[in-house]
């Protein structure tokens, strides 16, 4: 059948954040509304006549109905080719991959990541451009204002298109193209790591878990390690996606992780533990009795990335977001490569992997990426590590032990204050910026402040100007805080406080994070009264 076009309004009461929208499952699934939004999202993509366009999801709560809406409209809104993960599954790397593999135009990518997922949890979209990476400012900015004088939308009326079984079929002129999932991700990754080195370092015993938490990434951690490299079956566990994540909160750290955190720290650990996220492109890194925080995984994989094959000539630079530690930068400076500061989110750093300034790039929340794609990838890093521990041969925990002895640790932790009233949140952050000019050589909790400022970043490659992106308090005793409220969540607003300290003295090395990080904490309450402020005394979670 043709076009319908059907008349609504307008809709949308915020600007889409760095990772698109993010709402309750409640909220998009009222009438029109993923109509709407995808229709302001087709409006601002240029050129996409005849062009084709990625589409796939977590696999969450909604993600098979949202799943054929998208493609009925791309069909309608004259996509020529349309490749959909099978089931409608692809994870977030792995659609940066297909966009950047296929020259497609963009992707439309249905996740909210690591936000809970199931009727009652978050569902969210995001558009991807033709780099494979999170649309510019430019681009949410145009969709915004389309979502506010929208009056209709394009829809091809037809019957659902079948999912699960691959190959091609029509909707209209549309050709839409059921693929495999994981295998043309599986094929990058074998160009960047040794995967034959991986397979004989599992032949030789090593054993790691690797926890998908019911999420996207089971099938390409099960495809990829027990199937390619040998690991022995049930490596992967929570292996299955699942529309509520099977009750698992896919947040790939200490506390939402929990078992995986068990077993590493536990007297039965294997070699190694990993865990992802939602969508896939987070990654948790544990060694046998040891988190490893993820700002010392980027500095850990910045100084042994030459070990794989795709990496073998050196790095050209390595960027972090700006509350991630500064681990890696020690790393830079020793290596002589360039070190940049971003802010949160990953779309300034493909203007620098864009621009060949980096080669890999992290954050403190658990992401890390290199210029093999334009997004941050769970499974990747994890298979960096394999390649990089069965070239030095030595257990994980030694080797950040020994990255520790060289270079300093950076003691790191982050407290998230969720669903704190937004008027309260806001006056939180007010009060820190109008008392920062006077903190200065003012001590707190045995610290004294060197100097504090709100982040503002200066894009190197195109001299954009993003301010506003965080308070920085730097202390006098190599210390840290950093305040800023969260762009991902649903409900109120979430204050995260980053807070860290740099150690160089290896007898040292061996302290709780919490003990280590005490006077921080201490100096960042007395600073930002977060107690008054959010009405909390304690942290939601502390990573
Ligand atoms: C969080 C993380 C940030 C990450 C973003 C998207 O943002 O802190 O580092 O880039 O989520 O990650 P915020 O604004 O809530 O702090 V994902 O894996 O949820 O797409
Ligand atoms: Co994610």
């Amino acid at each position: 059948m043709t076009l319908t076009e059907i008349p609504t309004k307008p809709f949308l009461d915020q600007k889409p954040g760095t990772s698109g929208l993010r709402k309750k499952v409640t909220v998009f699934q009222q009438p029109n509304y993923v109509e709407n939004f995808v229709q302001s999202i087709f409006d601002s993509v240029e050129g996409r006549q005849g062009a084709t366009l990625v589409v796939g999801g977590d696999g969450r709560f909604f993600n098979r109905e949202v799943v054929q809406t998208v493609l009925k409209m791309a069909a309608a809104n004259g996509f020529a080719r349309i490749l959909i993960g099978q089931c409608g599954l692809l994870s977030t790397p792995a659609a940066s991959c297909l966009i950047r593999k296929y020259k497609a135009i963009g992707g439309v990518i249905l996740s909210a990541s690591h936000n809970p997922g199931g009727p009652d949890g978050d569902f969210g979209i995001k558009f991807n451009v033709s780099h494979g990476g999170p649309a510019p400012e430019t681009f949410t900015d145009a969709v915004f204002k389309r979502t506010q004088t929208i009056s209709s939308y394009h829809i091809h009326r037809a019957s659902d298109i079948d999912l699960d079984v691959l190959g091609e079929t029509r909707l209209g002129s549309t050709v839409v193209e059921v693929v495999d999932s994981v295998a043309d991700y599986a094929e990058l990754m074998e160009t960047l790591v040794d995967f034959d080195k991986i397979a004989a370092l599992f032949a030789s015993g090593f054993r790691m878990r690797f926890d998908a938490l019911s999420a996207v990434t089971g099938p390409y951690a099960k495809a990829i390690l027990e199937g390619q490299l040998g690991a022995p079956a049930g490596t992967v566990a929570n292996g299955e996606p699942k529309p509520d994540f099977g009750g698992h909160h896919p947040d790939p750290n200490p506390v939402h992780a929990h078992d995986l955190m068990e077993l590493m720290l536990g007297p039965n650990a294997p070699d190694f533990g990993a865990a992802s996220d939602g969508d896939g492109d987070r990654n948790m890194i544990v060694a046998p009795g040891l988190f490893v925080t993820p700002s010392d995984s980027l500095a850990i994989l910045t100084a042994y990335a030459h070990l794989a094959p795709g990496y073998a000539k050196g790095l050209a630079g390595v960027a972090r977001s700006m509350p991630t530690s500064r681990a890696a930068d020690r790393v830079a400076a020793k290596l002589g490569i360039r070190a940049f500061e971003t802010p949160t989110g990953w779309k300034f750093f493909a203007n620098l992997l864009d621009a060949g300034l980096v080669t890999l790039c992290g954050e403190e929340s658990a992401g890390t990426g290199s210029n093999h794609i334009r997004e941050k990838d769970g499974l990747w890093a994890v298979l960096l590590w394999l390649n990089i521990l069965a070239e030095l041969k030595k257990p994980a925990d030694q080797v950040v032990r020994e990255h520790w002895a060289t270079y300093g640790r950076d003691y790191y932790a982050r407290h998230d204050y969720e669903e704190i009233e937004t008027a309260r949140a806001d006056a939180l952050m007010a009060h820190l910026r109008a008392a920062s000019p006077s903190l200065p050589d003012k001590t707190f909790g045995g610290l004294t402040v060197e100097a504090c400022d709100d982040f503002a970043y200066t894009d190197p490659v195109d001299g954009s100007l993003t301010p506003q992106q965080g308070i920085r308090i730097l202390f006098k005793e190599d210390a840290r805080a950093v305040f800023r409220l969260s762009g991902t969540g649903t409900s109120g607003a979430t204050l995260r406080v980053y807070l860290e300290r740099f150690e160089p003295d290896p007898s040292r090395h061996d302290l709780s994070r919490e003990d280590a990080l005490a006077s921080v904490a201490e100096a960042a309450e007395a600073i930002a009264q977060i107690t008054t402020h959010t009405g909390r005394s304690t942290p939601s979670v502390i990573t």
